[in-house]
């Protein structure tokens, strides 16, 4: 709708991931990452005061230093506008995300996906907090119902993305829940979107989840990109 994608097959990936204090966890993010895509960079967007930065330099990461912290979607549009690779993939510095899905993010882009989530939620995970998972089901009935878009789970931190479709939609980085509106965007504009089903694992670490204002930001998100609304303006809007 809004981008005329190239022919040519998307192949260079840049992992993408943002950590506040995540030194319990990121030498083994890193080196699980290491074993599925070899080579190809990584990127830690770090807001620390613990020695996260210091383990992911030693581990050959780039690691761009973001103090104070500025939140998650800005840590995460940073490390965005630093990557190089034709395919993003994005996962929490927590351990909780299962790198061995990373092929199969991947080929779907590949195969043509713009857009390819890892959704937690084909039944509630047992490390997920009812709360959390009730508030994620109601996330997706009011995605359906407000913008007509069916997911299961909008805050997924686990993504991929085609380079050139990340960069031809406007979305706002510095408010809570970018996850939400990076869905929301590219399906409201016509891009190739799917889901796949991961586990989701126990988090090393203390959680960072801001309940209250996520869930705000959530609702604004969506409405952000209601149904009816005309995307085609917005854009030209925020080329403008
Ligand atoms: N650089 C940076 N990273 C952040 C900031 N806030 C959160 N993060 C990281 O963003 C990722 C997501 O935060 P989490 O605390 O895991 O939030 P969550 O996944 O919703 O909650 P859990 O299920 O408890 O893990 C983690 O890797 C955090 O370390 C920030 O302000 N700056
Ligand atoms: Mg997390």
């Amino acid at each position: 709708m809004i981008d005329k994608k190239s022919s040519k097959i998307p192949q260079s990936i840049s992992i993408v991931t943002i950590a506040l204090n995540e030194e319990k966890a990121i030498a083994k993010v890193v080196n699980d990452l290491r074993k599925v895509i070899g080579n190809a960079e990584i990127i830690v967007v770090d807001s620390s005061t613990d020695q996260t930065a210091e383990i992911a330099q030693e581990l050959g990461c780039k690691v761009i230093k973001q103090i104070p912290p500025k939140g998650y979607g800005a840590a995460y549009h940073e490390g965005f506008s630093v990557s190089t690779g034709d395919i993003i993939i994005t996962l929490d510095c927590d351990d909780t995300y299962p790198v061995a899905a990373i092929p199969i993010l991947v080929k779907k882009i590949q195969e043509g996906f713009d857009l390819v989530s890892a959704s937690r939620l084909k039944h509630k995970p047992a490390t997920m907090p009812l709360a959390n998972y009730i508030a994620n089901c109601v996330f997706a009935i009011c995605e359906y119902l407000v913008c007509g878009i069916k997911t299961t789970d909008c805050h997924t931190g686990m993504r991929a993305y085609r380079r050139e479709m990340l960069q031809s939609f406007p979305y706002e980085p510095y408010s809570q829940s970018l996850a939400v509106e990076l869905y929301l965007g590219p399906a409201r504009c016509g891009y190739k979107y799917t889901e796949i089903f991961i586990d989701y694992t126990e988090r090393v670490g203390v959680s960072k989840l801001q309940p209250i204002a996520g869930t705000i930001g959530t609702f604004k998100r969506i409405w952000k990109w209601r149904r009816f609304k005309d995307v085609d303006s917005m854009i030209e809007n925020a080329k403008a």
